[in-house]
């Protein structure tokens, strides 16, 4: 496929034209899409740049102009539906003004003054802007290696060859706009967040002791294919109780006795959208009641939070608000034991539970986290009581977006309350 089918080229238009408004003028924008695969992988292109104008093929180049002129330039291939030989086809299936082989890309930069260029890398597959930076961080300390990533790169060879030109910060224009989901994005964020709970469901089902993470796993995995989407749009955590306190455990390889909790926090790269989730139920169906109290706590947490998420929130306001209200159920809340009590007395000093932006990658921009909140920003909930000391940890996370009166919660397919987890765990069992 060359050109998506989930926006109408109306809204692609419109999304170019409010970036256009917001630059200077001469100014340019330039926005890289992703390389060619290197692997026997499906390509899947850079979230800024499908955000922008739908085209997936390797190696393109978008650039907007402050008057609003989008030309996106194309490698000579002439295997490519898309293919600068053929420009009617290009403009008319997409909306673009003008289609121009790549090598005239570098003429088009020649004659500028001010270029914007984003500087965050471009997501790909199972890639977030945090992960990215680390793995930029890292491999540009390491004396032997130093690559950039592709748009680190670009912009290194930008600043070599046009040294003249003033090159300007892309990414918080584009970070303004993908904060805030349109309908269309949400009609995406809605199944993506249904195949994440639904996914869950699943894995819930076919627990029992002796069970090992991965198969959970492709239980979700399952769902997710079945479901259309591409594939998970992080890798998998699936901990049992012994590694349910490495919030990264990846490895998904142990086995999860009679007695042990897992932890679901996986979902699909559903057309370019994804959703978060955190669910933990018990391996043997029920939970015990030491396993409950604590759960049941952080549950009550959750949905302490949930109604306070609507416009003109303020997360600081919510984590002290959701403190007031949880204190007095605290103090007589009948844990099993003095270490648990310790352990959801951590929940008060959570500096989190208003997490991250969810959006066309797991941890999307972030823009919540310091201002009042707005109708279609989308972000997880997801309160966690975390005691190293203790070895403990529980958290329930879901992703909501923020609509005109309140919230939404779009993982909601998947069971929340004790009662109802065990109940999904009686169906279908293996015995
Ligand atoms: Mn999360």
């Amino acid at each position: 496929m060359s050109f998506q089918t989930d926006f109408s080229i109306t809204e692609l238009a419109e999304r170019r034209k409010r970036l256009a408004s917001s630059l200077p003028e001469g100014a340019v924008a330039l926005i890289p899409g992703a390389e060619t695969p290197r692997g026997s992988t499906l390509f899947r292109q850079f979230n800024d740049f499908y955000y922008l104008c739908g085209v997936e093929q390797p190696g393109c180049y978008l650039t907007i102009s402050h008057t609003g002129e989008s030309v996106i330039y194309l490698p000579e291939d002439d295997h490519s539906t898309f293919s600068a030989s053929n420009p009617a086809h290009v403009t008319q299936t997409t909306g673009l003004q003008a289609v121009r082989p790549l090598a005239m890309l570098t003429r088009r930069l020649q004659w500028l003054r001010i270029l914007y260029f984003p500087s965050r890398e471009g997501e790909g597959e199972r890639e977030s802007w945090d992960c990215l930076e680390r793995w930029r961080q890292a491999t540009l300390n390491d004396p032997l290696d130093k690559r950039r990533g592709r748009v680190g790169q670009i912009a290194y060879n930008l600043r070599a060859e046009f040294p003249y030109i003033e090159i300007r910060d892309l990414s918080p224009i584009l970070d303004e706009m993908r904060a805030i989901k349109s309908e269309s994005e949400l009609v995406l964020m809605r199944r993506a967040g249904e195949l994440t709970g639904l996914a869950v469901v699943a894995a819930m089902q076919a627990t029992q002791p002796g069970v090992i993470e991965y198969e959970l796993y492709a239980e979700m995995e399952y769902v997710y294919l079945r479901g259309g989407a591409r594939g998970p749009s992080y890798s998998p955590i699936v901990p049992g109780s012994a590694n349910a306190g490495d919030s990264h455990y990846g490895a998904n390889n142990c086995r999860l006795d009679d007695g042990d909790i897992v932890l679901a926090d996986c979902a699909p790269d559903y057309r370019y959208y994804t959703s978060d989730i955190g669910r933990m139920w018990p391996v043997n169906g029920v939970f015990s009641e030491k396993q409950k109290s604590l759960y049941n706590y952080v549950l009550a947490y959750h949905q302490t939070l949930l109604p306070m998420m609507r416009p003109g929130a303020m997360r600081q306001d919510i984590h002290r608000m959701a403190a007031e209200t949880m204190r007095p159920v605290f103090e007589t809340w009948e844990f099993a034991s003095k270490e648990q009590r310790e352990t959801a007395a951590c929940l008060f000093d959570f500096w989190d539970h208003v997490s991250h932006g969810v959006g066309m990658c797991v941890h999307d921009v972030s823009l919540h986290h310091n201002r009042p909140f707005e109708p279609g920003m989308v972000f997880a909930v997801d309160p966690m009581a975390w005691d190293r000391k203790n070895d403990t940890y529980f958290r329930v996370e879901d992703t909501v977006v923020i609509t005109e009166t309140g919230c939404e919660v779009l993982t909601r397919s998947c069971p929340l309350t004790v009662e109802d987890i065990e109940a999904t765990m009686r169906v279908n069992r293996p015995r």
